[in-house]
């Protein structure tokens, strides 16, 4: 186990033993790698159950605002039926919509005012644009699960879930062929942890081509 991961896990013990209202959560540490070893950040880590087991619908809001002429943050994930509020906090106008299956919308919005929220009910890939600004992307991982996270600038994520049989799944949205990569397992109540290694699509050299 690389040194990074023991002390990403010696962290999240001293994170645990400070909250009591957290002392029954088991977890795993999770790294992600692209192909030449090097960190993958903005990665959706997720536990599905493997087993039939109900997982509870945690359904926590998300957001993502426009700041800059740009959706913050670029990737969110949310377990499915969960909203998702968009605040505009330019001076311009954002026309936000979205032709992927799993939720089809066209959200108007005005300068200084917030969006209905929307509801994601399906489970997949949402990809968001601006009808006015052509550069402005954001993709919205939607999940059926409550346990997930977001790899951060070192590539890694710890995902809190109670003991039980999973299916740990990877997802970004350069993963070439678009599926998320996983890999079955039991969490037990001690700390645990994996590694994804990732294919991921060249960045683009043209600066006015999406990413995706
Ligand atoms: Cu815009």
């Amino acid at each position: 186990m690389p040194s990074q991961l023991i002390s990403r896990s010696a962290a999240l013990a001293a994170f645990l033993c400070a909250g009591a209202a957290a002392a029954a959560a088991g977890g795993i540490t999770v790294q992600v790698t692209d192909n030449g070893g090097k960190p993958v950040a903005d990665a959706v880590v997720y536990l599905e159950a493997d087993g039939g087991q109900q997982l509870p619908k945690a359904q926590k809001a998300g957001e993502i605002s426009q700041k800059g002429l740009k959706f913050v943050p670029l990737v969110t994930v949310v377990q499915t039926g969960s909203k998702i509020y968009f605040p505009n906090n330019d001076r311009v106008r954002h026309h936000i919509y979205s032709f992927s299956a799993p939720h089809k919308f066209d959200q108007k919005l005005y300068s200084g005012t917030t969006a209905e929220p929307q509801s994601f009910d399906k489970p997949g890939t949402v990809v968001l644009g601006c009808n006015i600004h052509d550069k402005m992307i954001a993709y919205v991982r939607v999940v059926d699960t409550p346990y997930f996270g977001k790899t951060d600038a070192s590539g890694a994520v710890v995902v809190e879930a109670p003991a039980g049989k999973y299916v740990l799944k990877a997802w970004h949205p350069d993963i070439v062929g678009g599926n998320a990569q996983e890999q079955a397992l039991r969490l037990g109540d001690a700390a645990a942890s994996a590694s994804f290694k990732m294919t991921l699509k060249p960045p683009s050299t043209d600066p006015d081509t999406p990413a995706y």
